[in-house]
């Protein structure tokens, strides 16, 4: 089965005036269907092909060294991508609650330090990357960023919310602004799908 670029799941202008449909229209539209179709074009005929993406990933070793780094990089740009666009949602006024804000409260002391935190490791990351709130095995939460393609699934982390720091994520909008963006990343950011996550149930 071929891997397909999933829908938005929101209205492409849902998140303006923060991030516009013209960004959209390039980062769903172009580079994330670009790594689809190079993962389905790198996998043709691979006994790997029918794999769902998250067992592709963990199994990439498997993969002969002539494509295992393009495999992986398509790969979980795809799913960091997938995870992404579900990491958004239009403007909303609630936050996060329960048993998360609890636990984010305990590893981080406040709510407002946790986005100080996210933020200042999303603004510090040199280069093209991922910004992440990731359970740890032991059920602690930490914010950790990975490079280029790198995805938290490698490190065994389970992945809680996401913010692409691409230039592609915010050049259009924003310029060299990465401040701006992450700013308003948490007029976007979506509660709701990060407390599904931390209970298993993403
Ligand atoms: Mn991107």
């Amino acid at each position: 089965m071929a891997h397909t670029l999933p829908e938005l799941p929101w209205a492409k202008d849902a998140l303006a005036p923060h991030i516009t449909p013209e960004t959209l229209s390039f980062h769903h539209g172009k580079h994330h269907n670009a790594y689809v179709t190079n993962l389905n074009t790198l996998l043709s005929g691979h006994p790997l092909a029918g794999l769902p993406l998250e067992a592709l990933i963990a199994r990439v070793g498997e993969i002969d060294p002539s494509i295992k780094g393009k495999v992986f990089n398509n790969a979980a740009q795809h799913y960091n991508h997938s995870f992404y666009w579900k990491s958004l949602r239009p403007k909303s006024a609630s936050g996060p609650g329960g048993s998360f804000l609890a636990a984010l409260k305990g590893a981080f002391g406040s709510l407002e330090n946790f986005k100080d935190v996210f933020t200042k490791e999303c603004a510090g990351h040199f280069g093209s990357g991922w910004g992440w709130l990731v359970k740890e095995k032991d059920g602690s939460l930490k914010v950790v960023s990975t490079h280029d393609a790198g995805t938290p699934l490698t490190a065994g982390q389970v992945p809680l919310l996401t913010c692409d720091v691409w230039e592609h994520a915010y050049y259009i909008d924003y310029r060299n602004d990465r401040g701006a963006y992450l700013k308003n990343f948490w007029e976007l950011a979506n509660w709701e799908f990060a407390e599904r996550n931390f209970a298993g149930q993403g």
